[in-house]
């Protein structure tokens, strides 16, 4: 399984390599900041989601005859627009405006070696790379232009001010005594949770799953979203804000809440069986499980 996922992180940073404008393509600072901030990046699990399910998907609709591989090549382009957006986020989440933060996977964050101005703009520029790497004539010839269109559609709500963005706007808001469990469980269902669920749903999407799946996958999304924020606020516990799981219901019951949104999240994978090998080991080797 390591390895299978390690050929798919090595296809996923190829296709991200190819679509990010090279360093020396002007405006060079602005693109050299766009590759500072999405390399060597993160654990890359929104692309690995988006193949994990895809694969499970096809392998459902081949049957027994099917690897279940032959869909990757048409999961790559949401699953680079997915860290694409991903990166974006993170970019303008550390900057003065919002967390102020020196450091981002041990180096300075992107306005720190870049600037503030060529932050704002380097992030801008990959929320729009994302779109386009989803909607361009060789992703909509490999997926179709439909499943395109649909996947435009899922990656705009996700990022937009009923997912991700309104997510960020509730996070940043002063806080109030009555901001308990059910605020923090929205705030981290739009800030992280949307961006979670949108990659299982593109993968799902791709692969052309049925509406029923697309409806129980949907969920799992959710719930595993949630449960990865749950499990992000423990492993940040020392700095411990007040709208946080941990900080809300201390790290003992967070970790117990987290558990049972995972196993809930787990029974939905059970009729998959072997089918959804992958996206089980990476959705709880992901929270810390495996
Ligand atoms: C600025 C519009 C805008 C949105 C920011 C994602 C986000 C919203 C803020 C990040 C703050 C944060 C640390 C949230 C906790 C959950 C989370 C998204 C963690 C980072 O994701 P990982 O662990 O990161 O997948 P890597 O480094 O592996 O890519």
């Amino acid at each position: 399984m390591e390895k299978t996922f390690n050929d798919w992180k090595l296809m996923i940073d190829a296709a991200l390599d190819a679509a990010i404008p090279s360093s020396d393509t002007q405006p060079e600072l602005l693109h050299r900041a766009m590759r500072y901030a999405v390399f060597p990046g993160g654990k890359r699990i929104r692309p690995l989601l988006v193949l994990s399910t895809a694969v499970m998907i096809e392998r459902v609709r081949l049957g027994v005859e099917g690897s279940g591989f032959q869909v990757l090549e048409r999961s790559i382009p949401p699953a680079v627009a997915i860290e694409l957006i991903h990166s974006y986020s993170l970019v303008h989440d550390d900057l003065p405006s919002m967390d102020n933060d020196d450091v981002r996977r041990g180096l300075p964050t992107v306005h720190k070696a870049f600037g503030e101005a060529e932050a704002i703009l380097a992030g801008d520029a990959l929320l729009s790379l994302a779109f386009e790497v989803v909607s361009k004539e060789e992703a909509y010839g490999l997926m179709g232009p439909l499943t395109s269109i649909k996947i435009v559609y899922e990656l705009a709500g996700a990022s937009g001010s009923l997912g991700m963005v309104g997510g960020q706007v509730m996070d940043i808001s002063p806080v109030h005594p009555d901001m308990g469990v059910a605020y923090t469980e929205e705030m981290s269902d739009l800030k992280t949770g949307t961006l979670m669920r949108s990659a299982i749903r593109c993968g799902a999407i791709v692969a052309g799953a049925s509406s029923d799946e697309l409806e129980a996958l949907t969920r799992f999304g959710e719930l595993f979203g949630r449960a990865f924020q749950v499990q992000d606020d423990i492993n940040d516990s020392h700095e411990e804000g007040l709208l946080t799981f941990s900080g809300i219901l201390g790290v003992k019951e967070a970790g117990l809440y987290g558990s049972s949104l995972l196993s809930s999240a787990i029974d939905i994978l059970k009729p998959y069986e072997k089918q959804g090998e992958e996206l089980l080991w990476l959705a709880t080797r992901a929270l810390g499980f495996s």
